[in-house]
């Protein structure tokens, strides 16, 4: 059996709850409009060119071919390929987008800066706003060069 003593006590705890529980809806309502009304969208935004590149290649020493550089710009515009890094100096693009050595790397004979037969570059490919670039690394193959084939034979011989 309820005491009822204290019934009007429980009452004023159930409204300080209730009172408590529904009090706090006066947030910020502070109105965030937007107030960009008054610039118009760009007349036409450009898209940047893509490379499509891997970014390490190797290729066989004494051969000047690395490979084609493909690109692509969303926009149709004329795109422009340029070489930069380090060992740029040791590269050209030809009219048909294929990256050469000016030289025919050779193994034996390290051209790159630091002598380690990875030639570090970056392509940038720009359609005269906007640029893409990736770097690249063009790893040298090391093939037999006949005095190495002696030496095999050599070795063959002695066993
Ligand atoms: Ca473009
Ligand atoms: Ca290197
Ligand atoms: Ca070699």
């Amino acid at each position: 059996m309820i005491n009822l003593r204290y019934f009007p006590l429980f009452i004023y705890l159930l409204l300080l709850v209730a009172g408590c529980g529904g009090g706090s809806g006066d947030g910020n309502s502070s109105s965030n409009g937007s107030s960009n009304g008054n610039n118009p969208p760009p007349a036409s935004v450009n898209n940047p060119p893509s490379l499509t590149l891997s970014q390490a290649l190797n290729v066989a020493e004494n051969a000047s071919l690395v490979g084609e550089i493909a690109f692509s710009d969303a926009d149709g515009d004329a795109v422009s390929l340029s070489i930069e890094g380090v060992d740029s100096e040791s590269f050209y693009i030809d009219a048909s987008n294929q990256l050469r050595f000016i030289f025919s790397p050779d193994f034996e004979d390290a051209k790159d800066i630091d002598g380690d037969n990875f030639f570090e570059i970056e392509i940038i490919a720009s359609d005269g706003k906007d640029n893409d670039r990736q770097s690249l690394l063009v790893g040298i193959l090391n093939l037999p060069e006949n005095k190495f084939d002696e030496l095999a034979i050599e070795n063959l011989k002695m066993e």
